[in-house]
């Protein structure tokens, strides 16, 4: 493999998860495979898990890493071919990119959407000039419409965690203060529509996600009876896509409460952290023993480490 920017370039995501799971329990048997190579993380935005936990994986194979927080502490970035850079933007993407790919054998890349212009974000615009100009292999830490590392640690948390074949998974919308971007749910739907589950989407009507990628996935827009039977809850906000980057509710409603988690077949809760408790969440259910999002934050470590060491045994 060479860059992972979406799930898609995973070519058997059965069996990747599975070499996930094997390295989680001998997490330094590859120490040798990194080895006098560095990855650089830059970060355009805020991190604690992505941060810590490709770093912990680098690590885990005898990488040295170099972390950037690049967008309080790089110059402004121009992608635009051609620009007259008279304005803010002190440096172009071909020269950071080039200059970049000297210093380390891998970059991963934290680039939010900005949510005020859907053809910007769709286009990926940093993560596609760093994946052009750079001569190294570019890792996705969540770009503006998808956090592939995010969503291989979570297929690896449901299978380690299904206690059926075929488990029921629903993604439920749930409310936040704030405009997120809808790279988590859009990964998790790609990942989900892959793996051996019955998946259903429930949201507010007004959120439905990019229906290219939802395609013919069931979208359900009761809450209480997508939860019907379900064997794991991943609750994740987004703003809305038809409108885009809008916030169009904010009420408790589709808060997941315990008397809403009942209704499961005793599903376990995930979210990818981090969550805004009493808001997208009742202490009472991510408290519970049903709660699994330490277990599936720490699966970050493998979700990572086994995509590095694909890149590294193909470097
Ligand atoms: C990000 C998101 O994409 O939703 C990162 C999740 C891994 N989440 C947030 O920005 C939450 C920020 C907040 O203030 O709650």
């Amino acid at each position: 493999m060479k860059h992972y920017s979406s799930i898609y370039n995973l070519n058997n995501l059965q069996k990747t998860v599975k070499e996930a799971i094997e390295l989680k329990g001998k997490p330094l048997e590859y120490e040798a495979l990194g080895k006098g190579k560095t990855i650089c993380l830059l970060f355009f935005n805020n991190s604690l898990r992505t941060r810590l936990s490709t770093q912990k994986a680098a690590q885990n194979l005898g990488m040295q890493t170099i972390v950037m927080n690049f967008g309080s502490e790089g110059w402004q970035l121009e992608f635009e071919d051609g620009a007259v850079m008279n304005e803010h933007k002190s440096e172009h993407i071909k020269e950071a990119a080039k200059v970049i790919s000297q210093y380390c054998d891998i970059v991963a890349i934290r680039a939010f959407a900005l949510l005020n212009n859907k053809e910007k974000d769709e286009a990926e615009i940093v993560l596609n000039n760093f994946k052009k100009y750079a001569s190294v292999p570019v890792v996705n830490m969540e770009s503006a419409i998808g956090h592939p590392l995010q969503a291989l640690a979570d297929a690896i948390t449901i299978e380690e965690n299904k206690i059926i074949n075929k488990p029921k998974v629903v993604l439920s919308w749930a409310p936040h203060p704030k405009a997120l971007p809808h790279a988590v749910a859009n990964s998790f739907v790609e990942m989900m529509q892959l793996q051996d589950v019955d998946f259903v989407i429930t949201h507010p009507e007004g959120y439905e996600l990019n229906p290219e990628i939802t395609k013919n996935s069931m979208i359900e827009y009761n809450q209480e009876k997508a939860f019907e039977n379900a064997d794991f809850i991943y609750v994740k906000n987004w703003s809305s896509y038809k409108e885009y980057g809008q916030v169009l509710k904010t009420d408790s409603e589709w808060m997941i409460t315990a008397n809403k988690m009942k209704l499961t077949n005793n599903a376990k809760f995930m979210h990818c952290l981090p969550v805004r408790r009493n808001v997208v969440v009742t202490d009472e259910v991510i408290d519970s023993k049903n709660s699994i999002v330490i277990e599936q934050a720490n699966n970050r470590t493998y979700s990572a480490q086994i995509i590095l060491k694909k890149i590294l045994e193909n470097l």
